[in-house]
């Protein structure tokens, strides 16, 4: 049985920079386990048609090098997903990462062995491991949702799931397809599919607020600027509270007369990005505020559909703008002018059961030749939940999380030592430009390791106690926030059945966050039992 002092598990962003970390500058041995047959995480197994990134180039991606981060050039404002792949395999290649790459491997199983203070793990290959740290690389969207629909099996047709899109070219061209979900993946997969195939119908429960992304390509001086401004874009990066360049001004809505207010509105929409929330201070924090800038994007939709009756549709909003994840889209409204596109409204006219041919609804009976999934996934806590980890004195994750995820910084679990998580529950995470998290969490980890090696220490443990701090500081940001007036979200568990129905990520920002963290590991990680 092989023994390494960490395993990594997962080889996208996360993984590949604490492989570096680790081996490199630890001077640890370490593995990374990988079950796709190659790098990149997400955007080795989102390839659906129009995959895109929604943060801007420039700022996704690693900055802890100057070197990497001068030598790639980025091309266009959102890179595409193929891009970002070729970005990783760029930065594993400079950092000769893939050598210590176990790849095709999942991780079934993990026992923490009380006596030896070692983890053994299993992967799905029946290759046995022993480490002394296992560290979950595996991402907060990882675990794919496709709804236990009725009569799913059934379908004679094929069906995918945009996050576990083939590898091997899917054929659109001329097809019926079905999409069902219309959240970020949805929005950016529909306009794509819409121009190959003969029909699309898309299947929307809850309508969404998205933003033109107006992509386009950057020009040489915007690329020789962002590389000339390395220093301070990493600086602005850490300091704002969702890790992108841009932050929210003090400035209220009601400054502004309705018509200076909408000229601010509309001169963000013909930008196009994700700081269109931050067009004023309290569009994310007061509803009043909020009301302005939902009610400017239902406008803007109900002005580009020309269907009156799916204009409606499309803007039977249930939840404030920003509440859910928000979207950046391209061309996803005038989809709906093509003939070949129709929508279904779920509200209205539910599904009732997947056919041999097709979607049975309510009022309808559909014939497909394919189904697309669109459905998102079991966020956060599911990677780590899938892993069957079992942690001391037997406590199965499973069991232990039952009622909500317990972490201290979403870094650690209780009962759980010497497991440290990257982008787990309780961590900004999803909130955030993921990369800029990442780097936190990665070096976070890396130091901690390090002082317990320095110290001869053989295992580190977040306790009960600091875990329940933890998740009271998490519910009451949430509470105070309108994250919570979302009725379907899965920030909060409410996508998946069964699932805890608590907010999961920590949502007090990134600076806020790195604070924190950054006194417990000058306070010599003293909130932790060390033994
Ligand atoms: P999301 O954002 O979770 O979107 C999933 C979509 O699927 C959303 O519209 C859901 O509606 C819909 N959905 C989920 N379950 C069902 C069922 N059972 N029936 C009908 N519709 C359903 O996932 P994405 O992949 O789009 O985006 C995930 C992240 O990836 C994104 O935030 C980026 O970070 C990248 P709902 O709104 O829940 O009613």
């Amino acid at each position: 049985m092989l023994q390494f002092d960490t395993i990594i598990i997962g080889a996208g962003i996360s993984g590949l920079y604490q492989l570096h970390k680790l081996r490199d500058e630890l001077n640890l041995k370490t593995l990374a386990i990988e079950e796709g047959s190659d790098i990149g995480g997400t955007w080795y197994w989102n390839r659906y048609p129009g995959a895109r990134c929604d943060s801007e180039s420039y700022t996704y991606g690693y900055t802890f090098s100057e070197k990497i981060y001068k030598n790639w050039t980025w091309k266009e404002k959102y890179p595409k997903q193929n891009t970002i792949l070729k970005y990783l395999k760029f930065v594993e290649k400079k950092l000769n990462l893939r050598k210590d790459i176990l790849f095709n491997n999942k991780i079934i199983s993990g026992k923490y062995l009380e006596k030896k203070d070692l983890w053994e793990i299993k992967t799905n290959k029946n290759k046995i491991f022993l480490c002394k740290y296992l560290i979950c690389a595996a991402g907060s969207l990882s675990a794919t949702n496709i709804p236990n629909i009725k009569g799913l099996k059934t379908f004679k047709g094929k069906y995918y799931h945009t996050g576990r899109w083939p590898k091997k070219k899917v054929n659109l061209k001329d097809q019926i397809v079905a999409q069902i979900g219309t959240g970020s993946s949805g929005i950016q997969v529909a306009p794509e599919i819409a121009k190959i195939v003969k029909k699309l119908v898309i299947f929307q429960r809850t309508p969404n607020f998205s933003i033109p992304a107006r992509n386009k390509k950057l020009t040489k001086e915007f690329i020789s600027n962002f590389k000339k401004d390395y220093e301070k874009i990493k600086k602005r990066l850490r300091k704002t509270p969702g890790g992108h360049t841009f932050s929210f001004p003090k400035r209220s809505v009601f400054d502004f007369t309705l018509k200076e207010r909408n000229k601010i509105y509309e001169k963000a929409w013909r930008k196009g990005s994700l700081s269109f929330r931050a067009c004023f201070g309290d569009i994310t924090k007061s509803l009043k505020a909020n009301k302005t800038a939902s009610k400017f994007i239902k406008d803007k939709i109900l002005n580009t559909v020309n269907d009156k009756k799916i204009a409606k549709i499309l803007t039977n909003f249930d939840h404030p703008f920003t509440s859910k994840r928000p979207t950046l889209n391209t061309n996803y409204y005038e989809t709906f002018n093509r003939k070949n596109v129709e929508l279904i409204d779920l509200k209205t006219n539910p599904i009732i059961k997947i056919t041999k041919k097709g979607i049975k609804t309510k009022n309808d009976n559909y014939n497909f030749d394919k189904i697309i999934f669109a459905t998102g996934y079991d966020a956060l806590t599911g990677p780590l939940l899938s892993l069957n980890l079992v942690g001391k004195k037997k406590t199965k994750l499973k069991n232990f999380w039952n009622k909500s995820p317990k972490t201290y910084l979403g870094l650690m679990i209780p009962n759980f030592p010497n497991l440290f998580v990257i982008q787990g529950p309780g961590s900004p995470s999803v909130l955030t430009n993921v990369p800029v998290q990442i780097e936190q969490h990665v070096e976070w980890i890396t130091n901690c390791i390090n002082f317990l090696n320095i110290k001869s220490k053989k295992s580190i443990e977040a306790t009960l106690g600091s875990a329940k701090k933890w998740s009271n500081e998490i519910k009451k940001l949430a509470d105070a926030s309108l994250f919570m007036k979302a009725k379907i979200s899965w920030y909060k568990g409410d996508n998946i059945p069964g699932k805890p129905k608590v907010f999961i990520p920590y949502p007090g920002g990134l600076p806020r966050y790195r604070n924190i963290c950054n006194k417990v590991e000058k306070n010599q990680y003293k909130e932790f039992l060390i033994k």
